[in-house]
């Protein structure tokens, strides 16, 4: 199925689209091309396609049929022309923004981030000569006075990592566009079942792979998607020149199984955290919680508009800060204490010490992420199980 499946439901497309057994010897599930390189014809058609006049297979650094069937079939679920698989969301993020900036543009980021991508804006790009402003782009006001004629690009996570803080998609397209500047959406979070950034203009959607989209916590890998004309740019300029982040074929081929149960996984994903957030909001240890499902959430009507679920992640403190979320996590049996996020295991994480230690103590304060924050990753277990484990653990930090 491909151009003609258009009309089909996501998971028919998280399933079939970009595939056709019958070109491959009936084989039900995409194969996996385990190889490097290509051979040419003829020495012509080879240097064709390193001009970029054939659009045939000629190193897998910078293309693979595997990873051809992931792209096509991720394109299809955020509604954009193309999409480039990268081996990790770094990877995507990185190979994205070394294509579009170059020394004297200027970059507008959303005020909190993933602590690697605040690194790289910071300690990467931001060293060669790209400015970085972070501004709270739900201020019409500072994100208009923010830009200049030298921005390129407007960068954000919604709901952002950790403190799940929702940016208005649809504003920012509107300014962005009366200024033609490129709007990047990292949709990590919420996976184009939850959210699609590029039905709401935004140019391009990145995503940190690794997480809901390949579900099972067994690779590592990044995606990019929107306009054919960016997406080819980025593979012919940021992955193949830049940081050559290929992802393997292998891998390709797990997140395209992990992909088929999606709106699955992610229905039990949001189920689950509504009832463990409701169990932890009403919870008299409980300082404040952060999740886009609780109507006491400072951005309620946005979570409801512009997310078709609240997601799977949580983000709370407790009454005693720091110390009491340490014991709290310590305590936890059932929840691993692990970084990342989105698959079927429920995982605890500290912000402070670990996704967002690259950001200083000041920084942190300054970019909204508390010392004390702990963040979930609610997983696919009985909830009932997971409800107990926190329970317990609030008991034993009390
Ligand atoms: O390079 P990765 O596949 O790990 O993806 C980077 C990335 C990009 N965007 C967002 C919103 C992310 O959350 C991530 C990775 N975050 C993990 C976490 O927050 O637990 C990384 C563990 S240090």
């Amino acid at each position: 199925m491909s151009e003609s499946d258009k009309h089909r439901g996501f998971s028919t497309r998280a399933i079939h689209h970009g595939y056709d057994p019958m070109s491959h010897g009936g084989a039900l599930v995409p194969p996996i091309y385990q190889t490097a390189t290509y051979a040419f014809a003829n020495v012509e058609y080879g240097a064709a396609c390193f001009a970029g006049e054939e659009s045939g297979h000629f190193y897998s650094r910078i293309s693979n049929p595997t990873l051809a069937m992931l792209e096509q079939r991720v394109a299809s679920l955020e509604g954009g022309e193309a999409a480039l698989a990268l081996a990790s969301g770094m990877g995507a993020i990185t190979s994205t923004l070394w294509t579009l900036l170059r020394p004297g543009d200027e970059l507008i980021a959303g005020r909190t981030l993933y602590g690697c991508t605040f690194a790289f804006l910071h300690h990467g790009i931001g060293e060669f000569g790209v400015q970085v402003r972070h501004v709270d782009l739900n201020d019409r006001v500072a994100l208009s006075a923010a830009i200049t004629p030298r921005t390129r690009a407007i960068y954000f996570e919604t709901p952002a990592n950790p403190n799940m803080q929702l940016v208005d998609i649809a504003a920012v397209v509107d300014l962005a566009r009366q200024h033609g500047i490129c709007v990047i959406v990292d949709n990590t979070y919420c996976t184009p079942y939850l959210q699609r950034p590029l039905e709401l203009g935004a140019d391009l959607v990145v995503h940190s792979a690794t997480k809901y989209l390949s579900g099972h916590g067994d690779l590592t890998a990044g995606l990019v998607v929107g306009h054919k004309a960016l997406i080819d740019r980025i593979r012919f300029e940021g992955l193949k020149d830049m940081t050559g982040a290929v992802l393997s074929p292998h891998d390709a081929s797990l997140l395209m199984r992990g992909m088929k149960t999606l709106a699955l996984r992610m229905e039990r994903h949001c189920t689950n955290a509504q009832q463990v957030a409701e169990f932890i909001e009403r919870h008299p240890m409980v300082e404040s919680i952060h999740y886009p499902g609780l109507s006491g959430f400072a951005q309620y009507a946005l979570a409801q508009r512009q997310m078709r679920l609240p997601g799977g992640m949580i983000a709370f403190e407790l009454k005693g800060g720091i110390e009491a979320g340490r014991r709290f996590m310590n305590a936890l049996q059932l929840f691993a204490r692990a970084v990342s996020l989105g698959d079927a295991e429920s995982l605890a994480q500290h912000p402070a010490s670990m996704t967002h230690s690259g950001y200083s103590v000041e920084e942190r304060a300054h970019h909204g992420i508390s010392e004390g924050l702990v963040r979930l990753s609610v997983g696919l277990e009985d909830v009932e199980d997971l409800i107990a484990d926190v329970r317990q653990a609030l008991e034993a930090c009390s």
